[in-house]
């Protein structure tokens, strides 16, 4: 399949549903479940520490630390697979990438909430190509001063969902509670961080 170009104002969203075969996709699903180093952190809003509703990961090639939600993640090495993937997406894409944030949803009820890719280090409009394996979740995004209507994707298996050019200054994103989904769902969102 091929890089679809979305419609939306104020950014660049592109989606290609089938980046990698379900071959591929499943291989690397249960590959990375068992292999990458997950973490269960904790994080503190509004004073209070509560375990994240999700798990992760982060690696990079270099000695890049991310703050990221009060947290500052120390990278690990990139896993084998990972770095394979990364170069893959750097050859399909023209970009660079030296990071790389890795989420487990462990099934539906696990989340990410709405934010915007917007830390410093990732400079004014970053390019990040997200890829997904596992459960179909819902990604939302909604426009910080709802002049356009909310978008919500199905993000499928094997995808690849390309967010660009001024989207992060414009726009958050969200991966919402799905009560009824017990697969998990990997989500591995390549960034290039200045130092
Ligand atoms: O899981 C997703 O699709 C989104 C993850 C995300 O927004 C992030 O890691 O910043
Ligand atoms: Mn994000």
């Amino acid at each position: 399949m091929a890089l679809e170009v979305l419609p939306i104002v104020d950014g660049q969203l592109s989606l290609d549903q089938g980046f990698l075969s379900i071959k591929q996709a499943d291989a690397l699903l249960q590959q990375l479940l068992a292999e990458l180093p997950w973490r269960h952190d904790h994080l503190t809003v509004f004073g209070k520490s509560h375990l994240m509703p999700r798990l992760h990961c982060y690696q990079s090639e270099q000695n890049l630390n991310y703050q990221y939600s009060n947290l500052t993640l120390q990278p690990q090495s990139y896993h084998a697979k990972v770095l394979q993937l990364k170069r893959y997406l750097e050859a399909v894409t023209g970009q660079s990438y030296n990071a790389v944030l890795i989420n487990l949803y462990r099934d539906g009820l696990d989340k990410m909430g709405w934010h915007s890719d917007d830390e410093p280090e990732l400079g004014n409009n970053p390019s990040i190509a997200s890829i997904s394996l596992g459960a179909q979740r819902c990604f939302k995004l909604r426009h910080r001063d709802k002049s356009a209507a909310d978008i919500a994707l199905q993000l499928n298996h094997g995808s690849l969902l390309l967010m660009a050019g001024e989207l992060q200054q414009h726009w958050q994103h969200c991966l919402p509670i799905r009560k009824k989904i017990i697969q998990p769902r990997i989500n591995l969102t390549f960034r290039y961080l200045y130092s």
